[in-house]
């Protein structure tokens, strides 16, 4: 029923033109055709006059009505920065906005066609040209240089003592590892991938440094401790995306990524000022990657130290997981512990 008015509704407007613009046809028959395009072009003058006034209100009008209300205050150190340089973009074009569409528009209405009035032939001028390649040259060049500065340290060698979480997006999850207490991730292989018996990075069970990584179903992070992402991908390219704390890094196959920052609020003190008691720190894939795109949502929790150390005492490796019942030698899964494996992993 809808679908059928909205096509009535349309069908009706484009009646409601052809026949003003027929009626407008005859009237300029009538008055002479000089006359009726002097007093088109003064109707349109006026148009474009209100069109600037009810758009310049428009623009200040939705800026004013979300300002500071998507995301909120950054919740990391670096993303400080990253907030000051869209800031500061958003200053510099939107200044040049107001003046170019000002222009654009007063111009449009001043030099409207007039009785006696010649146009000005003006084919080139060097100094103008040099003047608006060179002024936008400089301030385009100035802010790829803040850009580039705030890349190369999110992208840099993370502090000494930063938490590394490896992050392997995949169709349609996110595989999160920890490294466990020797501080140092295992090697992996992806012809080791093996999901059916738990082994969903390709872990290599012969590494002793395998033997005490774990993967959560969350990232649980230290508030104020810098934190060091490695980032992959099984498949096809994801992308990292973590808005509360302004960062985003692709996930791209056979390519490791990495970047880095430092939490500033737990979860807990992000949900009394954003004054949300379901507020929840997020992952995001932000690389359109498959159908189940939408449904790539990861949870990160930070937290106090003590409740970090208290979360990561009760992780089971998922060396400890996957070999549950065999005494064999790493490396040498039994064929019959396929089944408690995956019973133990889903668990
Ligand atoms: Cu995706």
């Amino acid at each position: 029923m809808s679908g059928f008015l909205a096509v009535l509704v349309v069908v009706l407007i484009f009646i409601v033109i052809f026949q003003i613009a027929k009626a407008s046809e005859y009237v300029s028959v009538l008055k002479g055709e000089k006359k009726a395009r002097e007093q088109s072009n003064r109707i349109n003058g006026f148009l474009l006059i209100a069109f600037l006034v009810l758009g310049l209100i428009g623009v200040y009008y939705c800026n004013d009505l979300l300002k500071g209300k998507i995301l909120g205050e950054s919740a990391s150190v670096q993303g400080e920065g990253v907030d000051t340089l869209i800031y500061v973009t958003l200053a510099i074009t939107g200044i040049v906005f107001v003046i170019t569409q000002i222009l654009l528009f007063w111009f449009a209405f001043k030099y409207q066609e007039k009785e006696g009035r010649k146009a000005f032939y003006f084919p080139h001028n060097n100094k103008l040209e040099v003047i608006w390649t060179v002024i936008p040259a400089i301030a385009l060049t100035v802010l790829v240089a803040f850009g580039l500065k705030h890349w190369f340290q999110l992208t840099s060698d993370a502090p000494k003592d930063a938490q590394v979480v490896e992050v392997t997006g995949k169709q349609f999850n996110w595989i999160f590892r920890y490294p466990g207490k020797d501080g140092q991730l295992g090697r992996r292989d992806f012809k080791d991938i093996d999901p059916g018996a738990g082994n969903e990075l390709g872990m290599d069970w012969n590494d002793p440094l395998n033997k005490d990584d774990f993967m959560p179903t969350e990232v649980h992070l230290v508030v104020g401790k810098p934190v060091k992402f490695i980032i992959g991908s099984r498949d096809v390219i994801h992308d990292v995306g973590l808005p509360h704390f302004r960062m985003k890094m692709d996930a791209v196959p056979g390519i490791p990524t990495t970047l880095w920052f430092t939490p500033k609020y737990t979860t807990k003190q992000m949900k009394e000022k954003t004054g949300n008691a379901d507020f929840t720190y997020e992952i995001s894939c932000d690389q359109m990657c498959g159908s189940g795109h939408y449904s790539m949502r990861g949870v990160i929790v930070v937290e106090t130290q003590e409740e970090f150390d208290a979360w990561a005492a009760k992780q089971k490796s998922t060396y400890s997981l996957t070999h549950a019942d065999t005494a064999a030698p790493a490396g040498a899964p039994k064929a019959d512990s396929t089944q408690k494996v995956v019973a133990a992993v889903t668990k």
